[in-house]
């Protein structure tokens, strides 16, 4: 047998991984979209609302392969529009997007040379969705990535996941991965250039991880992967040494970022770059019944909270099996949208502030270092001081603050000192911003 020495390889990875993830870095905030052929169950098995997320729904009612492929046969979305997609995205502030190509449930959004199990060559439908979709957003500017089930696929006798219509003694895991997984992550990067690959369940050993990773470094050594292509004892041991440098330079860690759990914030600042997937309903692909949609004003503070604590928020959508995004989706993108056109400034290309901050507090902070001039600290009011004072906690421990001004209208603050806190003074009675109002510091770092 060959052994190959893929040192170098691996070096390579871990050393350009920080000038690959620069424009991440700066996004903070991407679009999810889940999309397949759950949309067209929408949740509902038998006349019956099946309860887990809708993109499971194969897994839950254990649907025979040859009874959930005649999906495919339904799925014609009249109303698709990706130009469409891209534009409402754009105008809601999203930087980067990432698609389901392939989710667990084995069925490709792409046009496959792989299998016909793909909208193209199965559905009524027979456009290439994930080719429409990565146009439409890259003309608009926008990043995209590629969610890729690389471990669990329900439909393939060899992968992990069905155990209802194939025997779990005779698959052959090592063959699916290395003869189809991998050719299909291939596949998508020299057809259709994404900037992400996005992995979800981890694969099921380091060796497995390692191997993906360096094809898809061959294939384009400037694509992101995010942190699930690895093992789940990862994020635990993540959790554990709280050190992710240490883990890249054990050489473990083949994801360039860490992600965490499904809609799991961490309730601190994690000094690593790192990414978390929520939904604002109760499932990633459409369900009919679902009516659980978190507000407007909930996920901005979401938005900010993450942001503050240095990660970057990956928002779902689930369109629905006419390919409409649901409009409650939508109003909440679009007020968030024109909320960042006004305080965008302080989301993007900012990370948490090098301050102690107590938990109790009713604002935020955001950070931009700046080298040239003076640092920029904005202070994110999620609630609102109702005596018109607000109280910075330590914040000048490490800075002096020149000036303090409302984001949205330049006005002018007062300031005063008291102790290592500023104690702003002189607002409003009632919010700027309806949703969040912003104010911004001109910081100088003081010398220790
Ligand atoms: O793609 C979305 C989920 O389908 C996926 N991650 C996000 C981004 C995901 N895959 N696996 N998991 C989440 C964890 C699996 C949890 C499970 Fe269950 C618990 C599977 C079966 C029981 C959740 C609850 C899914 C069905 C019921």
């Amino acid at each position: 047998m060959l052994l190959l020495d893929n040192t170098g390889i691996i070096n390579e990875i871990l050393s350009s991984r920080k000038s690959r993830l620069q424009w991440w870095r700066e996004a903070r905030y991407g679009l999810f979209i889940h999309w397949g052929l759950y949309a067209v169950a929408g949740g509902v098995w038998n006349n019956s609302m099946i309860p887990g997320v809708g993109e499971w729904i194969m897994f839950m009612e254990k649907i025979p392969v040859k009874t959930y492929r005649e999906l495919a046969k339904l799925f014609n979305p009249v109303e698709f529009d990706p130009k469409e997609w891209a534009r409402i995205a754009k105008e809601s502030g999203f930087k980067y997007l990432v698609i389901t190509a392939k989710h667990h449930d084995g069925f490709c959004l792409f046009d496959s040379s792989l299998t016909n199990y793909n909208v193209v060559s199965s559905t009524p439908f027979g456009r290439d969705v994930i080719k429409e979709v990565t146009q439409a957003f890259k003309s608009e500017g926008i990043k995209v990535g590629f969610y890729y089930s690389q471990t669990l696929d329900w439909f393939h006798k060899d992968a992990l996941g069905n155990e209802w219509d194939y025997d779990p003694w005779s698959k052959n895991f090592r063959r699916y991965f290395y003869e189809y997984s991998i050719p299909q992550v291939i596949e998508l990067i020299k057809k259709y250039d994404p900037d992400i690959m996005w992995f979800d369940i981890g694969c099921p050993t380091h060796d497995y991880a390692r191997d993906l990773r360096i094809e898809i470094h061959k294939a384009n050594p400037n694509i992101i992967v995010n942190g699930r292509i690895d093992p789940w004892t990862i994020r635990y041991d993540f959790l554990i040494s709280k050190d992710f440098r240490y883990l890249c330079r054990r050489g473990i860690m083949f994801g360039d970022y860490l992600e965490l759990h499904d809609n799991t914030i961490p309730p601190y600042t994690l000094e690593c770059d790192w990414e978390v997937p929520i939904t604002h309903n109760g499932t990633w692909g459409w369900r009919s019944w679902d009516h659980e949609w978190r507000s407007t004003g909930k996920l901005l503070q979401t938005l900010i909270t993450v942001v503050s604590r240095n990660g970057n928020l990956l928002i779902n959508t689930g369109p629905t099996p006419t390919g409409k995004i649901p409009h409650e989706s939508l109003t909440m993108f679009l007020e968030i949208g024109s909320w960042l056109k006004k305080n965008g400034e302080s989301i993007y290309g900012t990370y948490a502030a090098p301050i102690d901050t107590p938990s109790s507090t009713i604002y935020k902070l955001t950070y931009r270092p700046c080298k040239s001039k003076e640092d920029e600290i904005y202070v994110h009011l999620i609630g609102w001081p109702w005596n018109g004072q607000l109280r910075i906690y330590n914040i000048l421990q490490k800075f002096d603050v020149g000036e303090a001004y409302v984001l949205e209208t330049m006005q002018a603050l007062n300031m005063k000192k008291s102790g290592n806190d500023l104690v702003i003074e002189g607002l409003p009675y009632s919010p700027i911003n309806r949703l969040v109002t912003v104010l911004k510091l001109e910081a100088q770092p003081k010398e220790v």
